[in-house]
């Protein structure tokens, strides 16, 4: 009951830092007051909006209060009304630190995200450069093959050129050996016709030796005739003898001076002979020296040969091993390229998606809000219809264009006491209302649904742009035309063509 009292002196105007006996002082100053006010309401019966009942010559608080004013008395109330406020200014600062943390976190994936982009990026450079380095060592090998095959054909040719030069060393030996054979056999039927002359004229000798002693025996016995007729006709037969004998005589000697120079002619043939001989057999040394140096150089060959197949053969090897690692380079750099490719795709689609994630933390960072496909921008500068549409076309937007209902209780929702331009005007033709040109659409429309203030628009003075305004407290309608030339906050548009 005392707590009743007190709580029912009590008129909430007082200092809350006042000392219980100061507010029980002044409680008992305003007593009487608060009582004769008390009935004053009970009779008007609105005492039950501030008093529960009235006990004994005081007021008790009304049950609908506070649960808490039974123990502590009847509280003012504005006391109650702070409460609420605080404790709805409280729930408003955990929902902005909600935000902030769903901020942070959004932010987080987003940096995370570049990261990644970063690390693939630089390990997409280091293949590059590791695709360099291999096209190098691939373009260096190519050459020394190249080289190689130029030697390896100088070396075939050099080749063929000795094979040729061997042929024909050969054929000039055979040559040689045939005419060398002829020239034995020449000087072997000279030696036997040599051999019949010189046993000719030994016989020729002989009988001329004989035919002598014969005619020195007839002289003999012709001496030995004494008879002059004997003797005369001996002498006669003799004579005739003597002249048969000259006549064999001057025979003889013709036959002697035809072996002579037969002789002579011989000889001289033999001297020519012999040194046909020994020009023949210098030849043949020559031709056996020429011989073995041809057997030595056809060796030579042979064993060049032998290392030209082996070098061959080993070019060939090379010249194969070149053609699987060219092959093997190709298919790595067949591979390396698609893989670059992949990166390059990725890496695109990553840098567009961290641009539009820029994008969109920039524009949500610059107070740019989203509904549905578009972003949306409340100016906090207030500036003319015209001066506006130019502010969002530098922003890459247009002043907004409200194509639905939904778009308009949006819009209508941006600003508490709204008073905004949007991109709707009449300045071509007074009444034709069309929406601005900056679109995605690049020209005018008739908007397709309105939502014009009850007696708008009225051009009243010359009104050629639309605004929207919260003052008229219905959503749908609150439009109104407005001259072009007033300052007030304006709204842009941001469409998705246009990022
Ligand atoms: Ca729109
Ligand atoms: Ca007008
Ligand atoms: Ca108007």
């Amino acid at each position: 009951m005392t707590s009743t009292l007190q709580v029912a002196e009590y008129d909430g105007s007082q200092d809350e830092g006042s000392s219980p006996k100061k507010k029980r002082d002044v409680w008992r100053g305003v007593r009487p007051l608060q009582i004769a006010e008390y009935d004053t309401l009970k009779e008007e019966k609105s005492c039950t909006k501030h008093f529960r009942e009235f006990q004994s010559g005081v007021c008790a608080p009304l049950t609908g209060m506070d649960s808490g004013a039974d123990e502590r008395g009847s509280y003012p109330r504005w006391v109650t009304s702070s409460g609420i406020a605080a404790l709805i200014l409280f729930l408003l600062c955990i929902l902005l630190l909600a935000g902030i943390i769903g901020l942070s976190v959004h932010y987080n994936k987003v940096i995370s995200r570049y990261n990644i982009a970063r690390s693939q990026s630089s390990t997409y450079i280091k293949q590059t450069e590791e695709k360099y380095h291999f096209k190098a060592g691939y373009n260096n090998l190519t050459k020394e093959r190249d080289q190689l095959k130029l030697s390896y054909n100088n070396l075939t040719k050099e080749r063929d050129q000795l094979k040729a030069s061997n042929n024909n060393l050969t054929e000039e030996r055979d040559q040689l050996k045939v005419s060398y054979n002829n020239l034995i056999k020449e000087r072997d039927h000279l030696k036997v016709s040599n051999t019949n002359l010189t046993e000719e004229r030994d016989q020729l000798k002989a009988s001329n030796n004989n035919l002598t002693e014969e005619r020195d025996q007839l002289k003999v016995s012709y001496t030995n005739l004494t008879e002059r007729d004997q003797l005369e006709a001996s002498n006669k037969n003799l004579t005739e003898e003597r002249d048969q004998l000259k006549i064999s005589y001057i025979h003889l000697t013709k036959e002697r001076d035809h072996l002579k120079v037969s002789y002579t002619n011989l000889t001289e043939e033999r001297d020519k002979l012999k040194v046909n001989q020994n020009n023949l057999t210098e030849e043949r040394d020559q031709l056996k020296v020429s011989y073995n140096n041809l057997i030595k150089e056809r060796d030579h060959l042979k064993i060049s040969y032998t290392n030209l197949t082996e070098e061959s053969d080993q070019v060939k090897a090379s010249y194969n091993n070149l053609t699987e690692e060219r092959d093997q380079l190709k298919a790595s750099y067949n591979h390396l390229t698609k893989e670059r490719d992949q990166l390059k795709a990725s890496y695109r689609n990553l840098t567009e998606e961290r641009d539009q994630l820029n994008e969109t933390l920039n524009l949500w960072n610059s107070g740019w809000k989203k509904f549905g496909s578009s972003w949306y921008f409340l100016s906090k500068q207030k500036n003319t219809w015209t001066a506006s549409r130019e502010d969002c076309l530098k922003r890459g937007a247009h002043l907004v264009i409200i194509n639905s209902e939904a778009e308009q209780r949006f819009i209508y929702r941006l600003g508490e006491s709204l008073s905004a331009h949007i991109g709707l005007h009449d300045m071509n033709t007074e009444g034709d209302w069309e929406w601005v040109d900056d679109g995605p659409s690049r020209k005018s429309s008739t908007p397709d649904i309105t939502f014009w203030n009850d007696g708008e628009p009225n051009n009243s003075g010359g009104e050629d742009c639309a605004e929207i305004v919260t003052k008229a407290k219905n959503p749908l309608k609150s439009w109104n035309d407005i001259p072009c030339s007033k300052n007030i906050n304006w709204v842009c548009e941001k469409t998705p063509s246009a990022f």
